[in-house]
């Protein structure tokens, strides 16, 4: 009997290769490894065991999140038999056909391990996004029609991948043969395809959106970024700017802060053109090019419960009222001072206000007398407990949005005034025949769970 190679093994495997394929496919992101690297050593080593703190460095070195774009919700189906099989599902719904600063005609979750031993093992993420051709904003009723006819026709991931990666799901992991030959697979159907691009049609779509192109224009999917996290993303920035990348005008998501972080931060900078050959109206074959793919680096901090999620809100909508008012100072500026006045610095204060989620355990340490109080406030203030962070393992739909939007090279055109298609996280999940985790639920669950431990340990009724 060989040995059964696991689901997180798989999921491993499987973000290493795709990685080496990206580099192969777009240099640039090795570029980007090599200088997150730098500035990952750089902060252990100014920081020591505080650089560890939202995961060890192991982690942090390995951690990646892919982004890919399909077509239906059969072939998001797909996606999740194959990302079943690495241990990754379904989270969050993200709708960003009304994303601010541009729509896209497209709704998306996230494929990621759900539990922490998971996520500590390996914490490979997708963002999987998924066109709406029935959403008369961006697509009219002829288009759309065409549109959903061409998707039904193709087929992004052959019989045998989908075959393996159930069996892989069922029995929770693969013999040896049997995951070599489901990883080849599974990477090869991300990797960038040489067939010929029909060009009447990419170009008939990319006039709505050149998400909606390099989605439905062809019959492959690609994978679109590959993104490593850093732990000074503003460092970063400075160091890709020196080599002479150009990178996008501003760092996403909340501001550089001397407080803890949280959600996360991200940038990125275009890829090159890439070669590709397209089918002209004549028939012919032509070597061409089309810009799409990009690179994009992130940081992440805590995970905001949903009332420090409303709060970072309403800081985001102060900033934009106060950059519209008072032009004269950057948007930066002012949300570097809506941070400094409305939101707290410390991990003790986000904790005691119940904006970002912790686990908790005992103290060792403890002052021994007395009965212990049963406020987690107090418990905290008077070091009975001590609260680690949990760090935030989703998406931002506004930075995603500014993502796509800063990398398009045609914003396409929205009729606002036609039909919406609804879509929310119910429908994703009954298309997809899988739950779609809400991520709060996620944080909650483990907290909870940390906080019923040190109840049943302290003997209190409730925390
Ligand atoms: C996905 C854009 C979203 C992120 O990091 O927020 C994303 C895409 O371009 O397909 O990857
Ligand atoms: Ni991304």
């Amino acid at each position: 009997m060989s040995e059964v190679v696991q689901p997180w093994q798989l999921r491993a495997s499987f973000a290493q290769r795709l990685s080496t394929l990206y580099g192969t496919e777009v240099p640039a992101y090795n570029m980007l490894l090599e200088v997150s690297g730098e500035v990952n050593a750089n902060v252990l080593r100014q920081q020591g065991a505080e650089a560890e703190r939202l995961g060890s460095i192991d982690r942090v070195t390995a951690e990646r999140h892919g982004a890919i774009r399909v077509g239906t919700p059969q072939e998001l189906a797909e996606v999740a038999r194959i990302f079943g099989a690495l241990g990754m599902y379904p989270t969050g719904f993200y709708d960003l056909r009304d994303a601010v600063p541009a729509p896209i005609p497209v709704v998306s979750t996230a494929f990621r391990p759900v539990d922490s031993v998971e996520l500590a093992r390996n914490p490979f993420r997708v963002f999987t996004s998924m066109l709406v051709p029935e959403d008369r904003r961006f697509f009219s009723p002829g288009l759309g029609k065409r549109l959903s006819r061409f998707l039904a026709a193709r087929t992004l991931f052959p019989d045998e991948l989908l075959a393996l990666a159930d069996h892989a799901e069922a029995e929770q992991g693969l013999p040896q043969a049997d995951a070599e030959r489901f990883l080849e697979l599974a990477v090869q159907a991300f990797a960038l395809s040489r067939e010929p691009v029909d060009r009447i049609w990419y170009s008939e779509l990319e006039a709505v959106s050149s998400v909606a192109a390099d989605i439905g224009g062809v019959t492959t999917t690609h994978i679109n970024h590959l993104t490593p996290r850093v732990l000074d993303i503003d460092d970063l920035y400075q160091r890709m700017s020196d080599r002479g990348i150009t990178m996008i005008d501003r760092i996403q998501g909340p501001p550089r802060w001397r407080g803890a972080d949280i959600l996360l931060r991200q940038t990125s900078f275009r890829a090159l053109a890439e070669s590709r050959r397209f089918r002209e109206p004549d028939g012919a074959v032509v070597e061409g090019s089309l810009r799409v793919r990009f690179g994009e680096v992130e940081a992440r901090g805590l995970a905001p419960t949903p009332v420090g999620r409303d709060k970072y809100e309403a800081m985001i909508l102060e900033t934009d009222r106060r950059a519209v008012s008072d032009p004269e100072r950057s948007r930066a500026e002012h949300m570097a001072q809506v941070w400094r006045e409305q939101f707290p610095t410390t991990e003790l204060d986000l904790a005691q206000q119940d904006l970002a989620y912790f686990t908790f355990r005992i103290n060792d340490a403890r002052p021994r007398d007395g009965q212990p109080p049963t406020s987690l406030a107090t418990l905290l203030s008077e070091s009975w407990i001590i609260a680690e962070p949990i760090v935030y393992e989703d998406f931002l739909p506004r930075s995603a949005a500014g993502i796509f939007s800063s990398n398009l090279t045609s914003q396409g055109e929205v009729d606002t005034s036609a039909g919406e298609a609804p879509r929310d996280r119910a429908w994703m999940s009954g298309a997809i025949a899988r739950d779609i985790a809400d991520p709060s639920d996620l944080y909650a669950a483990q907290r909870d769970a940390s906080l019923e431990q040190i109840q049943r340990e302290f003997g209190l009724q409730k925390i």
